[in-house]
């Protein structure tokens, strides 16, 4: 039942890597880049060739920080040339506020306002190039957005400068007609010491703030919510569920470690799964972005097979929460944990007679406490599913 050739990624998946997650050379810390440069034009016909539906990139990744307007605009030809000829679209654009030496202050946050100043003119720029090449989504992450020492500035003062950034920039997408949704990428840690909005939830607590919070979203990234120690696909489904989830960054992380952006479920399997499985059971229609990187030891072959990699083990995951859903034991044990009603008295919205019946019900509390919950046994056979024993 499992030929390999139903794992063949397609358009409607909508898997998209970004210029600087194919194009990574391989430099760290403490060594140099092993990969020779290629260029964003061969990025995207390496994409075709592996499958990908879409490309996503930073201004700097296609556009020299330098470039004169002509340079700019040759090189933003060739590239819509080569996204068409290869049938690759552009779903995301973003911008680089992390990697001039300018922003090593931070850039929406920097103490300088000329820095500010700055910092909004290279994204206003940014949103003008990846609107050119169709991009309806707007990923900000602020790599530099943060502090070693908080002596430099009062937190809740970086938080009402990131605002200010934030609704200057959806007046400008408004004023230009350019039709953006914003996604906010939190980091905990990495390259700053601390980070501000070090969560998805820190995003989804600031994004009712702004003045227009319908244009604004998150871009949960699983390497950095597994970095504060926390369940990325639990963060995710409350990104959902409040009409947030506007983008994803699928990797993959080990616990206690730097920033790894791994292959995508390369690390933790099951965890994996769930996420799988919750953005296949609700239906998220947006794009799955794979935002990690191939190991150190690879040449251009090697991010090919990391690059399929992802996809591959996309598509298997989901097609272990489709065998998942229909397996006939599994939804037994569902049924039995999610019982009906009967006569417990109903709690919904709150009134003065329903109140008032729920005082008056007598619960049998030690029967319910005595209700099979067999989690056990669903783990179990969640394991075995995923591990292809069942
Ligand atoms: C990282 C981040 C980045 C951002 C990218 C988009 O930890 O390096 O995840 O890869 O996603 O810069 O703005
Ligand atoms: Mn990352
Ligand atoms: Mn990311």
């Amino acid at each position: 039942m499992t030929s390999s050739g139903q794992y063949q990624p397609k358009p409607e998946h909508k898997f998209s890597f970004g210029l600087w997650t194919l194009g990574n050379r391989g430099r760290d810390p403490f060594g140099d880049a092993v990969r020779p440069p290629i260029s964003p034009v061969d990025i995207v016909s390496m994409l075709a060739e592996t499958g990908a539906w879409g490309v996503n990139l930073h201004d700097n990744d296609l556009v020299p920080i330098d470039a004169t307007y002509a340079e700019r605009d040759r090189i933003v030809c060739d590239f819509k040339k080569a996204c068409e000829t290869n049938g690759i679209t552009v779903p995301m654009a973003t911008v680089s506020l992390f990697f001039h030496p300018v922003f090593r202050d931070g850039a929406f946050t920097a103490n300088d306002p000329e820095v500010r100043a700055y910092a909004l003119q290279k994204t206003m720029r940014a949103m003008d190039l990846g609107a050119e090449l169709g991009a309806k989504i707007f990923v900000l992450w602020g790599g530099r957005e943060g502090v070693e020492t908080d002596a430099c500035r009062r937190a809740d003062e970086a938080v009402k400068r990131l605002r200010e950034a934030v609704n200057y920039l959806c007046e400008y997408s408004i004023d230009r007609g350019y039709g953006y949704k914003f996604a906010m990428e939190a980091k905990p840690n990495e390259p700053r010491a601390d980070i501000y909005m070090a969560t998805t939830g820190h995003y989804l607590g600031f994004i009712p703030t702004l003045e227009h919070p319908e244009m604004v979203g998150v871009n949960p990234e699983v390497a950095h919510e597994q970095m504060a120690g926390l369940n990325f696909m639990h963060g995710v489904a409350q990104a959902w569920e409040c009409g947030k989830l506007f983008h994803i960054d699928l990797n993959d992380q080990m616990p206690g470690r730097y920033d790894q952006d791994l292959r995508f479920g390369s690390a933790n399997v099951k965890s994996t799964f769930w996420l799988v499985k919750f953005l296949e059971d609700v239906g998220y229609n947006g794009p799955r972005h794979f935002d990690a990187h191939a190991y150190r030891t690879e040449d251009y072959d090697g991010v090919k097979d990391f690059a399929r990699g992802c996809m591959r083990t996309y598509l298997i995951l989901k097609e272990k929460a489709s065998q998942w859903n229909a397996d006939k034991e599994i939804q037994s044990i569902l049924n039995e944990i999610t019982p009906p009603r009967n006569g417990t008295p109903e709690v919904g919205h709150y009134s003065e007679q329903g109140s008032a019946a729920l005082l008056a019900h007598c619960f049998d509390k030690d029967a319910m406490a005595k209700k099979r919950l067999p989690y056990e046994r669903l783990d179990q056979l969640t394991i075995d599913l995923i591990t292809g024993t069942r």
